[in-house]
C-alpha cells in the first residue's frame, strides 16, 4: 500500500443535523472515519459539539441506511438500479400528475432545511407537480412564527433572533436549548452563550411546565400551565402599556397600530390570567418591570411557544414585547441576520424613502375537506390524512415525501399511517425505510451527509452572528446526489420522462439566480451580461454553483469581480473554519415588506384572532384536566436517529413523566405502565415520576414508536418506544397559522394492571 493511501486526513465541516451549525473536525483514513470532534478553530462554534455531531460516523456506516433504490411490490421489497427506480416512478407517478387538481400531494420534512438540495431543488419540483396539496413539518413546528413575523414585518422569512451574545436579559418560553441546541436561533454552544449572559451580570428566565436542564441553569424558572404563554406574554405587555413602561426607541417612527393596544390588552391584565397560567399576578408584574428596566432584553419563544393553541398570537406576543421595550433591531435585543447568500437590501440615506413591499397574506387557497387556509403556500399537515381519505375531486391519490416521517411527527399518526396504505402510489426520497417510507412504492435514498457539500442556506438567515461556512463533500458517492434525484423527479413530473437530462434543471436554477441578481436595478450587477457571469461561476456540483452565484451577488459578495475581497465559493473554500462576518447590525426599516413599509402591529387577522382568544379564555378558565406536552433529549433528532446505537444506549428514554401528586392520584410509581388516552388515541407507556414537572402536566417525547411492521431500522426497533402523536389531535389546529397543537393536549391516565 502506498503511504498516501494510509495517511490520515482531516476535513472540516459544518454539522448538518440541527440548527446550531457546529464545526466538526473529521479524521478519516482510506475512506473510513476514524474520529470526529468539535473544530476548535470554527469561527462560530469554537469546538463545541453535542453527541449527535460525533454520530455522523455511525450514520454514515449504518447498514440499515439505504444505498440503492428500493421498490415495493405488495409487501415485498427489492433492490433496484437507479434507472429502474426512476422508470418505476415515471410509470406510477406521471399519470397521476397528469390528472391535475391536486391528485399528487407532497410532504417535506425537516431535513430539507438542513441540506442545499432541499433549499434549491424542491422549488422546481413543486412547480413541475403543479399541486396545491403541499404539506411540511413547518405546520408541526414554527409556522406560527412565520405568520406573526409576516404580519408584523411583511414577510414570513423576516424573523428576528435574540442577540444572545450581547443581551442582558433573556426571557425564554417553550424552549429547552440545553437539549435541543435551539430553534429559530442559530447559536452553536447555546448552553455556553446562556452561561455567558449570567456571567456578565445579565439574567436568564425560563418559562416551562418542566424544570428542564435549561431551567436549572437559569436565574429564574417560571412553571406555566401548557398552552397559556400567550396570556402570560399579553399580561406582560398589558403591564408595560398600563404602567407607561413602553419605550419604542429608534423604531418609533415606523410602528403602526399602537393605539389599539390598550383596549386589546385590557382583558389580559395579570390578575385576570394568573389562575389560567399558574403564575401569580405579582410575579407577572415584576417580570414586565424587569423586562422594561433591563439595559437590553430579548423575549425568545421556542417550538412550544408555537405548537400550542393560539400559537401565532403567542409568537406575535413575544415580538410585541420586544417592540414595546425598544429591543427590536438593537444590540442585545432581537435582530435580523444578514446572510451572505441573501439578496442585498439597499440602505436609504433617508429612511422615509423606504417603500415596503407586497405584505403578507394567507388563505390564497383552502384545503378541500375542512377549508383551512393556505399559509406560506402550504396546507396544515394535520389535514393530510383526510385529504387522502376523502373521495371527490382533488383527492390526494399519490404522495411524494422528501425527508419526512409524518407517521411519527404529525398529529393522529395512526390515522395517517392507515391513510398512506390507501394511496395509489407513493415515492419517498429518504435514506431509511421507516414508519412512513415503508408505505412508499419506491424509495430513493440520498447520499450520506459526508458525501455531499454543505452550506446552511436556511440557518444563516436566523443566526446570532453573521457567518458563512462551506464544507466540501468528504467522500464521493457513486449514487446520484439528492439534487439530481429531485431534478429527475421534476423532469418526470413535467412529462419529460425518467431519462431526461437533470442538468437542464441545474442550468435553470443557476440562470435564474443570475437573472434575479442582474434584475435588481440598484446593484452594479445590473449592467452585467448574464452569459458573462455564467461563465465565471464555479463549483463541482449544481448546489455549489448556485451557492457561488448567491454568495457573489450577496451583501458581502465579490460582485463577480467588482469587489475582489468579497465572498465567493472559492473564498469560503479557502477558509475551512468559516468566515465571521461580525455581530448582527440594525436593518430597519429597509428590510420591512409590509405594504406601508412600517411595522404593522394590529392588522385585521390579528384583531380577529384576539376575538377568538377572548372567547377561548373564558372556556379555558373552567378546565383543569391533565395536559400532555413533549420533550427532547440531547441524543435524539426528531424521529430518525434512533437507529444509531450511541444515541439510544442506556436507560429507555421514551417514558411518560408525571408529578408525584398526579401519580398518586392513579396509583402509579416509576416503572409502572400507564394507559394514556386522548380524544383520538390510546397508548401504554412506562412512567417516570418526577418533581421536575408541574402537577397537572404529563410529558412524552416524540419521534418514537418504531415497532411498525415493514421497516428496516433494526436498532430503533429494539428501542421502539411509543408514538406520542397517537395522542395528538388532528382536529386541533391554530386558526391563524394552520399549525398543529402538539403541546397542551388533554389526556386521561389510568394504571395498567399487569
Ligand atoms: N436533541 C434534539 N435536538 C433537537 C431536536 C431533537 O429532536 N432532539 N429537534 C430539532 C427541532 S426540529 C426543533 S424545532 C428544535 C426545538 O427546540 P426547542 O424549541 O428548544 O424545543 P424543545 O426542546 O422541544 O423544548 C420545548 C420546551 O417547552 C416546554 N413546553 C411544553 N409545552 C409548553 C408550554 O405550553 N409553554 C411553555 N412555556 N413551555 C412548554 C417543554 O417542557 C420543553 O422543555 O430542536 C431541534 N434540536
Ligand atoms: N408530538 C410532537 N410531535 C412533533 C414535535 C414535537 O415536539 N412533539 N416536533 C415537531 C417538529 S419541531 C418537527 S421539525 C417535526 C419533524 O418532522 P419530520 O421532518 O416529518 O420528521 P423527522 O423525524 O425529522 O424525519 C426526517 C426524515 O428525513 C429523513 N432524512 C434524514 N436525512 C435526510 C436527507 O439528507 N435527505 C432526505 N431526503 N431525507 C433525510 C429521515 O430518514 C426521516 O425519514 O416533528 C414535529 N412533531
Ligand atoms: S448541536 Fe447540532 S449542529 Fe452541533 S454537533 Fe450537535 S447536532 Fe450537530
Ligand atoms: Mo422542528
Amino acid at each position: 500500500m502506498s503511504p498516501s493511501a494510509t495517511d490520515s486526513k482531516i476535513d472540516y465541516r459544518t454539522c448538518p443535523l440541527c440548527e446550531a451549525t457546529c464545526g466538526l473536525e473529521i479524521h478519516h483514513r482510506d475512506g473510513v472515519v476514524t474520529r470526529i470532534r468539535g473544530d476548535r478553530e470554527d469561527v462560530f462554534s469554537r469546538g463545541y459539539v453535542c453527541p449527535k455531531g460525533a454520530s455522523l460516523k455511525s450514520l454514515h456506516e449504518d447498514p440499515d441506511r439505504l444505498r440503492t433504490p428500493w421498490i415495493r411490490e405488495g409487501s415485498k421489497w427489492r433492490e433496484a438500479t437507479w434507472p429502474e427506480a426512476f422508470a418505476e416512478v415515471e410509470r406510477g407517478l406521471a399519470p397521476i400528475v397528469a390528472r391535475g387538481g391536486g391528485a399528487v400531494g407532497v410532504y417535506l420534512g425537516n431535513p430539507n432545511v438542513h441540506n442545499m438540495a432541499g433549499s434549491f431543488f424542491v422549488r422546481p419540483l413543486l412547480k413541475a407537480l403543479r399541486t396545491r396539496n403541499l404539506f411540511s413539518a413547518s405546520t408541526v413546528d414554527q409556522m406560527p412564527r412565520h405568520v406573526a413575523c409576516g404580519f408584523l414585518f411583511g414577510s414570513g422569512g423576516l424573523m428576528p433572533v435574540p442577540d444572545l451574545d450581547r443581551t442582558q436579559h433573556l426571557l425564554m418560553l417553550g424552549a429547552n436549548p440545553l437539549e435541543s441546541n435551539g430553534t429559530l436561533c442559530t447559536a452553536p454552544d447555546f448552553p455556553g452563550r446562556l452561561a455567558a449572559i449570567r456571567k456578565r451580570g445579565g439574567k436568564v428566565v425560563v418559562v416551562d411546565p418542566r424544570r428542564t436542564r435549561t431551567a436549572k441553569k437559569a436565574d429564574e424558572h417560571l412553571p406555566i400551565r401548557p398552552g397559556t404563554d400567550v396570556y402570560f406574554q399579553l399580561a406582560l405587555a398589558q403591564v408595560l402599556v398600563d404602567e407607561k413602561l413602553v419605550t419604542l426607541g429608534a423604531n418609533a417612527e415606523w410602528i403602526d397600530g399602537l393605539e389599539r393596544l390598550p383596549d386589546l390588552l385590557l382583558p389580559y391584565a395579570p390578575e385576570r390570567v394568573a389562575a389560567l397560567t399558574g403564575i401569580d399576578a405579582d410575579t407577572i408584574r415584576r417580570h414586565a418591570r424587569e423586562l422594561a428596566a433591563a439595559d437590553s432584553a430579548a423575549v425568545y419563544g421556542g417550538m412550544a411557544n408555537h405548537t400550542v393553541e393560539f400559537g401565532a398570537l403567542s409568537a406575535w406576543s413575544a415580538d410585541l414585547l420586544n417592540i414595546l421595550t425598544g429591543n427590536l433591531d438593537r444590540a442585545g435585543g432581537v435582530m435580523f441576520a444578514n446572510a451572505a447568500h441573501s439578496r442585498p437590501v439597499h440602505k436609504r440615506s433617508d429612511p422615509q424613502e423606504h417603500r415596503g413591499g407586497k405584505g403578507f397574506v394567507t388563505g390564497r387557497w383552502r384545503s378541500r375537506v375542512r377549508n383551512w387556509a393556505e399559509v406560506q403556500g402550504e396546507l396544515p399537515v394535520a389535514t393530510l390524512a383526510e385529504e387522502i381519505e376523502t373521495p371527490g375531486e382533488g383527492q390526494i391519490r399519490a404522495l411524494l415525501t422528501v425527508g419526512g416521517n409524518p407517521v411519527l411527527s404529525t398529529p393522529n399518526g395512526a390515522r395517517l399511517d392507515a391513510a398512506l396504505a390507501d394511496l395509489e402510489f407513493m415515492v419517498s426520497v429518504d435514506p431509511y425505510r421507516n414508519e412512513t417510507t415503508r408505505h412508499a412504492h419506491v424509495i430513493l435514498p440520498p447520499p450520506s451527509p459526508l458525501e455531499r457539500s454543505h452550506y446552511d442556506v436556511a440557518f444563516y438567515g436566523i443566526s446570532v452572528r453573521n457567518v458563512a461556512n462551506y464544507s466540501p463533500a468528504i467522500f464521493e458517492s457513486e449514487n446520484p446526489s439528492e439534487a439530481e434525484i429531485l431534478a429527475r423527479l421534476a423532469l418526470i413530473a413535467q412529462g419529460q420522462g425518467a431519462a431526461a437530462d437533470p442538468s437542464l434543471v441545474d442550468e435553470l436554477l443557476i440562470g435564474g439566480a443570475i437573472q434575479a441578481a442582474v434584475a435588481d436595478e440598484e446593484t452594479p450587477l445590473s449592467t452585467r451580461d448574464p452569459a458573462e457571469l455564467r461563465a465565471m461561476v464555479r463549483g463541482d456540483s449544481a448546489n455549489d454553483r448556485i451557492l457561488d452565484v448567491l454568495l457573489r451577488c450577496g451583501p458581502y459578495g465579490d460582485g463577480f469581480g467588482a469587489r475582489p475581497d468579497g465572498l465567493s465559493l472559492e473564498k469560503l473554500e479557502q477558509n475551512p473554519h468559516g468566515i465571521d462576518l461580525g455581530p448582527l447590525q440594525p436593518r430597519l426599516p429597509e428590510i420591512l415588506r409590509t405594504p406601508s413599509g412600517h411595522i404593522e402591529l394590529t392588522p385585521p387577522p390579528i384583531i380577529e384572532d384576539f376575538e377568538r382568544l377572548a372567547a377561548r379564555m373564558e372556556a379555558r378558565a373552567g378546565e383543569s384536566g391533565l395536559l400532555l406536552i413533549g420533550r427532547r433529549h440531547v441524543r435524539s433528532n426528531n424521529s430518525w436517529m434512533h437507529n444509531l446505537e450511541p444515541l439510544v444506549s442506556g436507560r429507555p428514554r421514551c417514558t411518560l413523566q408525571l408529578h408525584p401528586d398526579d401519580a398518586a392520584a392513579v396509583g402509579l410509581s416509576t416503572g409502572d405502565t400507564a394507559r394514556v388516552r386522548s380524544r383520538v388515541g390510546v397508548l401504554e407507556v412506562p412512567v417516570e415520576v418526577t418533581e421536575d414537572i408541574m402537577a397537572g402536566v404529563v410529558s412524552l417525547p416524540h419521534g418514537w414508536g418504531h415497532d411498525r411492521p415493514g421497516t428496516q431500522m433494526r436498532i430503533a426497533r429494539q428501542h421502539a418506544g411509543v408514538n406520542a402523536n397517537i395522542l395528538t389531535d388532528d382536529l386541533a389546529i391554530d386558526v391563524l397559522s394552520g399549525n398543529a397543537i402538539l403541546n397542551g393536549v388533554p389526556v386521561q391516565l389510568e394504571r395498567v394492571v399487569q
